[in-house]
């Protein structure tokens, strides 16, 4: 009897155990990441209602934090993916650009989060060049993707899906949370769009609407880069010279032919994917803003030809937008609807900023604000309080420390960011961050950026631009937000010159980042 009475006892204090251990585990918050491709600041209407209206974006802000000073540690796709992963800076776990493959060896938080009982997936793009690891599930598009009928590659083999990227990257995501998702466990998924990424290509629905529109031109659109180096003036991502009249602007092979113009691609090749259907209704709406152009362009002069580009560009850049936002929408209803909103974390940000002809540009990786900053909404209902505007200093690098603290997960010592999780939950008086830091090295290639790295401060912006040339620029962020007027050269500014330089030296030696490895990368490239 005795021994009957201790079996029952025992076996009921592990059934309770494991109850608890399940409870709590269930009660950890799941994390949703959304992040899209390019997707400049000035197209969210929480930070800039110029441009576009994206209600379901914005959602995230009105029911959370807005942060107006977040940024990117090194403005360009994989190598920001790569720092977000790891928690390090380029330069530690060696995605230093987009064309080397990622190192497998490098611990990400994902890894760490499924061995700590999460359950995790991720849908869209990737742009490693390898599979991620740490993931339930995966299906995620090769390189950069296709906009219409896209390849995905998954744990079965790959799979075209008929349709439209930012669409299906939704449909994927939601069967996963429908039909997939283990109840019993906390989740952590990554959302990741491919649009708004050059070429551009909106859905039907809003190359209709978007077509139509007329942007109001930004104040630096014919910037002459006067006060800068050399960087500035010889990087190839300018709207008149740069910008593809056939694959970004969309005039067609048979348009460039009549009026004696060429250009470096052609159609065919960015709307491949497209089904006979699918082109006859894209035909039907650019085949007469062709017509148009060959009537007006021999009147067109270098301006008019420059604005007649940016139009084109942001109507199609900000069209694909619009699938984004309505597609968050989606999975934001759906997470309401399923009563799952209350324990979710949504983060909303973009791998890194871009130029809407800012600066007369297109494109990204330099360390001026257009690229330099991302957008960065987060929506945690009970521990963000709704509708505030954070304007400290936070990095992409900052995300795999914040994403363990959510779990209750320590995070490695060698992770280089800080967890926004004071600043989500009020306790702003824990963040003691007065600088970032910024390395760009995909050069010699595409677009022709040149390599630099510099500091940031609420105040000021030090970059040094190297490699091929020894050129340094500040910036009085308060006194000239646009960043027109490079005040390196000027006494008023020496000691603040000074000091910065000083601080990047700190900086550069507290990332354990140095010329040695700056040689090194270069060395990588020969
Ligand atoms: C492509 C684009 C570039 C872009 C890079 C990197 N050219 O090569 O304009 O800078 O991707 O973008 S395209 O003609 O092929 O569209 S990133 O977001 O993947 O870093
Ligand atoms: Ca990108």
């Amino acid at each position: 009897m005795y021994i009957m009475k201790s079996i029952v006892i025992v076996f009921l204090v592990v059934v309770c155990v494991s109850c608890a251990n399940k409870k709590l585990d269930i009660a950890k918050p799941n994390i949703i990441f959304i992040m899209s491709d390019d997707h400049a600041y000035q197209a969210i209407s929480a930070y800039d209602t110029t441009l576009i209206q994206t209600p379901n974006i914005d959602r995230l802000a009105n029911e959370g934090m807005l942060f107006t000073n977040a940024s990117v540690t090194n403005s360009i796709c994989a190598p920001s993916r790569a720092v977000i992963l790891t928690g390090k800076h380029s330069h530690i776990n060696g995605k230093i650009d987009n064309l080397s493959h990622f190192d497998t060896t490098n611990v990400t938080f994902p890894q760490i989060l499924q061995k700590a009982g999460y359950q995790t997936a991720m849908f869209g793009k990737l742009h490693f060049g390898n599979n991620p690891k740490g993931f339930d599930e995966f299906k995620i598009l090769p390189g950069q993707g296709e906009y219409y009928n896209p390849r995905f590659i998954t744990q079965k083999g790959d799979t075209i899906i008929d349709g439209y990227v930012t669409d299906i990257t939704t449909d994927l995501t939601l069967d996963w949370m429908k039909n997939r998702r283990d109840p019993n466990k906390p989740f952590m998924l990554m959302y990741l769009h491919k649009a708004p990424h050059r070429a551009w290509l909106p859905s039907e629905k809003y190359y209709k609407e978007f077509t139509k529109k007329t942007f109001p031109l930004p104040e630096t659109l014919f910037d002459d880069y006067k006060t800068r180096g050399t960087a500035a003036k010889t990087a190839e991502m300018g709207i008149l010279k740069h910008m593809s009249l056939v694959n970004d602007t969309k005039l067609t092979p048979a348009t460039m032919a009549k009026l004696n113009l060429t250009d470096w691609n052609n159609l065919g090749e960015s709307l491949g994917g497209m089904t006979a259907e699918q082109r006859a209704k894209w035909d039907a709406v650019y085949g007469p803003i062709n017509e148009k152009f060959i009537e007006e362009y021999p009147t067109m002069n270098d301006s008019t030809l420059t604005i007649w580009k940016y139009q084109r560009y942001l109507q199609d850049y900000l069209g694909t937008i619009a699938s984004v936002d309505d597609n968050v929408g989606r999975v934001l209803d759906y997470l309401d609807d399923e009563k799952l909103a209350d324990n979710t974390i949504v983060i909303y940000t973009s791998d890194q900023g871009f130029y809407l002809g800012e600066h007369g540009w297109f494109d990204k990786r330099f360390m001026y604000d257009e690229s330099f900053k991302t957008p960065l909404l987060i929506k945690w209902p009970n521990k963000i309080k709704a509708g505030i505007t954070e304007d400290e200093m936070v990095q992409n690098l900052d995300f795999a420390q914040t994403f363990l603290e959510v779990a209750g997960v320590t995070a490695p010592k060698d992770m280089q960011g800080e967890s926004l999780v004071p600043l989500l939950t009020g306790n702003k008086e824990k963040w003691k961050r007065d600088a970032v830091y910024y390395h760009y090295y995909e050069y010699p290639a595409e677009h022709a950026v040149k390599r630099h790295y510099g500091i940031a401060t609420k105040e000021f912006k030090l970059i040094h631009f190297y490699h091929d040339v020894n050129e340094w620029e500040l910036y009085d962020r308060k006194k000239d937000p646009k960043e027109i007027n490079n005040v390196i050269n000027n006494p008023a500014y020496a000691q603040v010159v000074k000091d910065m330089k000083q601080k990047l030296q700190e900086t550069r030696k507290k990332y354990k980042d140095s010329e040695e490895l700056d040689r090194k990368y270069i060395e990588s490239y020969n």
